[in-house]
């Protein structure tokens, strides 16, 4: 399996409401493999690097506090087309038009609440992955279902 790899993380709102094994399992039924994970609780400033896209946007400041406000689970994630897939998982991110079946679809309500981050493209994949974990906070293995899920 290639070898690509996305940054996905379980907000504040999905910690506090018990939702990480609900999260993990979603991406883990699927075939894709957990390659790096943590709990932190990140600084504002922190949160203003990691949504830096973002600044010129009304929402930015709340969205960066509410990222600071308590634990968030940090993971990378990998397999084939997993950075745009690991976005279907997801929904859209607007919980009202998300679809059923999606995380955001089923879990949550509100966009300022919608409980998961996941990199967007290749290079915010990249720059993400670098920004929350060292190179040695990630382990590279063959996963024993691998050849079931590859063929
Ligand atoms: O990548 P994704 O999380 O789906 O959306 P972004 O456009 O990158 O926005 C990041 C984050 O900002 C979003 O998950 C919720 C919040 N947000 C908001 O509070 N209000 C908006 N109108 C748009 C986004
Ligand atoms: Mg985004």
């Amino acid at each position: 399996a290639e070898l690509e790899r996305t940054f996905i993380a379980i907000k504040p709102d999905g910690v506090q409401r018990g939702l990480i094994a609900e999260i993990i399992s979603r991406f883990e039924r699927k075939g894709f493999k957990l390659v790096g994970i943590k709990v932190v609780v990140p600084t504002k400033d922190f949160a203003q690097k990691h949504y830096h896209d973002l600044k010129e946007r009304p929402f930015f400041n709340g969205l960066c506090d509410f990222l600071s406000s308590g634990p968030v689970i940090g993971m990378v994630w990998e397999g084939e087309g997993v950075i745009k897939y690991g976005r279907k998982l997801i929904g859209a991110t607007d919980p009202q038009k998300s679809e059923p079946g999606t995380i955001r679809g089923d879990l949550a309500v509100v966009v300022g609440r919608n409980i998961i981050h996941g990199s967007d493209g290749p290079e915010t994949a990249k720059d993400e992955i670098n920004l929350w974990f060292k190179p040695n906070e990630l382990v590279s293995y063959t996963s024993n279902a691998e050849k079931w899920v590859y063929g």
